[in-house]
């Protein structure tokens, strides 16, 4: 039976990853935080299974990762595990690079140094692109900005610059140690376990509770938002950890980028999650608050998925109507269930 551990996994990728290692026939260990409340909710559906192992770790204590390592004896390393929210990793620098960037770290030399070395994959970021692209010549003429695999990095978050130092540990260890180490330069991906402090989630539950409350005659506080005119490459989660799982499963390890290929502002999310309860006006029900501006911000990011699509045969499902629809459907969906949009994190 393969086994594979996965650190971060009670974050959104992590809880799908597991479905899918899971679905396959893997024991899983998963590694989750010490936290004072319950951060299992989005694993709840997994916890009574006997091939999912939940063990307490923190990957910023090298001891606890060597244990955990040694313990499992994995096939496969998958480090999810992050400070993942850009504006936070602005206010607490020091907390991201040291979960986020020398966190990898740790799990990197835990493995050089073990007798049966792991394959190992590391979860890089778009983010590490910052303001740099490059321009596409398509076949009917026309061109267009994008990122790939050959694109400078030029981070702009102390996120980005941790997790950029991670992507080239990453690199590094492979090259000198002859480590199975693979990045995954995934784009954002959202879906119905993202976190709520990440613009897509903020919008498909704020549109949840819009819905209930105009179908009840309530009122509800306006939605403060920060830029509307970055624009992002936005998939769903669930495509993009199968994404991962193949390129642990190449001859070779090497480098990836994870994208739909398709870019929108995050007005024309707002617009199109709105539209789902039929609402064209969304003016009426957001205000802008410049405290949620970033003071450096990643103004446009679009993936050109070509390597993925050809050598790992890895396309995505989920267009973007179908990843906005699909969040605010749930949003609500637990609105009602629940009486609360909170009951979301939820798999169900
Ligand atoms: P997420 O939901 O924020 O999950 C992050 C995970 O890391 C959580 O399980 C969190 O635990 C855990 N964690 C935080 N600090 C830790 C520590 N010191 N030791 C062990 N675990 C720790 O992020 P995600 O969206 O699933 O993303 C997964 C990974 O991909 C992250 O590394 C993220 O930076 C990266 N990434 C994400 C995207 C995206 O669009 N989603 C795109 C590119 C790259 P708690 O549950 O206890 O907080
Ligand atoms: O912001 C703008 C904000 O926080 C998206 C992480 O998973 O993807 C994610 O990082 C955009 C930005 O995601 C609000 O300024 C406007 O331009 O949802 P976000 P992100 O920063 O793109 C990358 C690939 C990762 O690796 C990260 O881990 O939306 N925006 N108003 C807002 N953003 C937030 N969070 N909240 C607002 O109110």
């Amino acid at each position: 039976m393969k086994r594979a551990v996965i650190f971060g996994v009670t974050g959104q990728d992590g809880s799908y990853l597991s479905d899918l290692l899971l679905s396959l026939g893997y024991k899983v260990t998963g590694v989750a935080r010490r936290t004072s409340c319950d951060n299992t909710l989005r694993l709840a559906h997994l916890l009574h299974c006997k091939r999912f192992n939940l063990v307490q770790g923190d990957i910023t204590d090298v001891g606890s990762v060597y244990r955990i390592l040694n313990k499992a004896k994995p096939h496969e390393v998958y480090n999810l595990a992050a400070q993942s929210h850009v504006w936070t990793s602005f206010d607490q620098p020091g907390l991201t690079w040291d979960v986020t960037g020398k966190g990898c770290l740790n799990i990197l030399e835990v493995i050089r140094d073990m007798n049966k070395r792991p394959r190992f994959y590391q979860a890089s970021s778009s983010e590490m692109f910052g303001d740099s692209m490059e321009l596409m010549y398509f076949e009917d003429g026309s061109h267009g900005k994008y990122q790939d695999e050959n694109t400078a990095f030029n981070p702009q978050s102390p996120y980005a610059i941790a997790k950029l130092a991670a992507h080239h540990a990453t690199g590094l260890y492979r090259r000198s140690y002859d480590l199975f180490a693979c990045s995954g330069i995934l784009f954002n991906h959202e879906s119905e376990r993202r976190g709520d402090r990440f613009v897509t989630r903020k919008v498909t539950r704020y549109v949840a509770d819009l819905d209930y409350a105009l179908a009840n005659g309530e009122q509800i506080p306006k939605l403060r938002l920060g830029n509307l005119y970055s624009e992002r490459d936005w998939g769903h989660a669930e495509d993009y950890v199968k994404a991962m799982f193949l390129m642990l499963q190449q001859d070779k390890p090497d480098d990836y980028v994870v994208a739909t290929g398709e870019t929108h502002s995050v007005e024309e999310f707002v617009i199109q999650a709105f539209k789902c309860i039929g609402i064209y006006d969304y003016e009426d029900y957001i205000t802008i608050d410049e405290k949620l501006y970033r003071p450096s911000e990643v103004p446009y990011l679009r993936g050109s998925p070509f390597k993925a699509n050809d050598f790992l045969d890895w396309k995505p499902e989920t267009s973007f109507t179908d990843l906005v629809r699909r969040m605010v459907h749930h949003d609500i969906q637990s609105r009602s269930k629940y009486g609360t949009s909170e009951g979301i994190s939820n798999p169900s």
